[in-house]
C-alpha cells in the first residue's frame, strides 16, 4: 500500500470513528417547575422553593458528551438562575447560570431554557440555583455515565446510588440570608443536616424519616455523594464497610480505600462500596468537619445501609466517624487524592515551571466594613486582593458582549 493510499485509509478511518463518537451523543429534555412547597421535618413545617415539588430536586442522568436542554419555569415569587456545577461548557457561557454574571435572574411567571453541552466530564456533578441562598433547596444530582461502549476504569458496579448531603433550616432560606446581610453578621446555623432530604433518627422528632439504601449481598454499589450543604464540610461513613474513592468532581482519581471520606461544600465524590458483610442493617452517617473557631453545630445525621430482607443489627456504636475538629483525619484523607492516568480521563498538560511567564497571587479574605445600620457597626465582606464584589444591574457577560462600559473598582473599562 502506497504512502498516499495509507493516509487516505487512515483519514477515512478517523472520520468514521469521529462520526461514530459524535452520533452516539444523545440530546435530552427536562422540564423544571420551580415553586414553593411545604416540608415537615424536626416536627416543624417549612415552606421551601423547590423543583417539581421535591427536595432534593430531580436527577439529570445522561452519558458523557450528551447535550441537555432544561426548561426552567419560575412559578415562585422572586427571580433566580440555575447553575450546572462543574460542567465546563466550552464556548457556551450563556447557559452557565450564575446570577448577574452570565444572565439576569429568571423572573416569576417566565421561563428560560438552558442548553448544557457536556464535553469530557464523567461521573457525578450537580445543579443548583445560583441566587442568594436559593441553592439550599433548589438542587439535585447531575449524573454523567460513561459514553456508550466506554467502560469504568474500575470494577463495574451492580448499581449506583445518589447520596446528597444537605443543611436543613427551619425557616425561609431567603429571609435567613436577607436578615444576616442586613444585620452584617453571619447567617444562623442550620437546625439539622440531611441525607437525600431525610434528617434521620438523631434529632428526637418521632415523625422524621431516615434515608434507606437497599443492597443485595455480595453486590458492588457506586455511591455518588454530593455535598449540597450551605457551608459545612462533612465526614461520611458506613458502619463496618470500607469506601473506595474512584472519582471526584466528574474526573476519575487514583483509587484509595478508607473507613470515611471528607467532602467539601459544592464537591462531589464517587465511592465504591461492597455489600460484603453479614446481612443486616448498618448506619451510614455524616458529621461536619471544622477546625476553625467559628465551628458549625456538631450534629450527626444518619441513614441506613440495608441488606435486602434483613432487619435488625442496627448498632450506633459501630459508627466510626472522626471527631468534628480532627485535623489529622482531614489531612490523611486529602493527601490520598491523586490524578490517575486512565484512558477515560482527559490528558492534563501542566506547564513546566520554566514555561510560566507570569505569576498571579490572589489573597482571599473576609474583612469588616463600616455599616451604620448593622448590629455591631460593621459587616462582613469577602474579598479577592482586597477587592469585593457587588452585583451590577445587568449581567456581566451581556455587558461584555455588547461592549457596554463596566465599572471595575472605580475605573471604567470598555
Ligand atoms: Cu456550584
Amino acid at each position: 500500500m502506497g504512502l498516499q493510499q495509507g493516509f487516505v485509509t487512515w483519514f477515512v478511518g478517523v472520520l468514521f470513528l469521529t462520526t461514530l463518537l459524535l452520533s452516539s451523543a444523545d440530546v435530552h429534555h427536562y422540564e423544571f417547575f420551580v415553586r414553593e412547597s411545604n416540608f415537615t421535618k424536626l416536627c416543624n413545617t417549612t415552606t421551601l422553593l423547590v423543583v417539581n415539588d421535591s427536595y432534593p430536586g430531580p436527577q439529570i442522568r445522561v452519558h458523557r458528551g450528551d447535550t441537555v436542554f432544561v426548561n426552567v419555569h419560575n412559578q415562585g415569587n422572586y427571580g433566580f438562575t440555575i447553575h450546572w456545577h462543574g460542567v465546563k461548557q466550552p464556548r457556551n457561557p450563556w447557559s452557565d447560570g450564575p446570577e448577574f454574571v452570565t444572565q439576569c435572574p429568571i423572573q416569576p411567571g417566565t421561563n428560560f431554557t438552558y442548553e448544557i453541552v457536556l464535553s469530557d466530564e464523567i461521573g457525578t456533578l450537580w445543579w443548583h440555583a445560583h441566587s442568594d441562598w436559593t441553592r439550599g433547596s433548589v438542587h439535585g444530582a447531575f449524573i454523567i455515565l460513561p459514553a456508550k461502549k466506554e467502560t469504568y476504569p474500575f470494577p463495574t458496579p451492580n448499581a449506583d446510588q445518589t447520596v446528597i448531603l444537605e443543611s436543613w433550616y427551619d425557616g425561609d432560606y431567603k429571609q435567613i440570608i436577607d436578615d444576616a446581610l442586613a444585620a452584617g453578621v453571619s447567617p444562623r446555623q442550620p437546625n439539622a443536616y440531611a441525607i437525600n432530604g431525610h434528617v434521620g433518627d438523631t434529632y428526637g422528632c418521632p415523625n422524621d424519616t431516615i434515608f434507606r439504601m437497599q443492597v443485595d449481598s455480595e453486590k458492588i454499589y457506586l455511591l455518588r455523594i454530593i455535598n449540597a450543604a450551605m457551608n459545612e464540610h462533612f465526614f461520611f461513613t458506613i458502619a463496618n464497610h470500607t469506601l473506595t474513592v474512584v472519582a471526584q468532581d466528574a474526573s476519575y482519581v487514583r483509587r484509595f480505600t478508607r473507613d470515611y471520606i471528607l467532602i467539601s461544600p459544592g464537591q462531589t465524590m464517587d465511592v465504591l462500596v461492597s455489600a460484603n458483610r453479614n446481612v443486616g442493617q448498618y448506619y451510614m452517617a455524616i458529621r461536619p468537619f471544622s477546625d476553625s473557631s467559628a465551628a458549625p453545630i456538631d450534629n450527626i445525621t444518619t441513614g441506613i445501609f440495608q441488606y435486602t430482607n434483613s432487619e435488625g443489627g442496627l448498632n450506633a456504636s459501630l459508627i466510626t466517624l472522626p471527631v468534628m475538629n480532627d485535623t489529622d483525619a482531614m489531612i490523611n484523607f486529602l493527601n490520598q487524592i491523586r490524578n490517575t492516568k486512565v484512558s477515560q480521563n482527559p490528558r492534563i498538560n501542566v506547564p513546566a515551571d520554566k514555561d510560566i511567564k507570569r505569576r498571579v497571587f490572589i489573597a482571599l479574605a473576609v474583612n469588616n466594613l463600616p455599616c451604620s445600620n448593622c448590629v455591631v457597626g460593621t459587616r462582613l465582606v469577602a474579598s479577592l486582593n482586597n477587592v469585593s464584589y457587588v452585583s451590577p444591574s445587568i449581567d456581566i457577560l451581556q455587558a461584555y458582549y455588547n461592549r457596554y462600559i463596566i465599572y471595575i473598582h472605580g475605573y471604567s473599562n470598555s
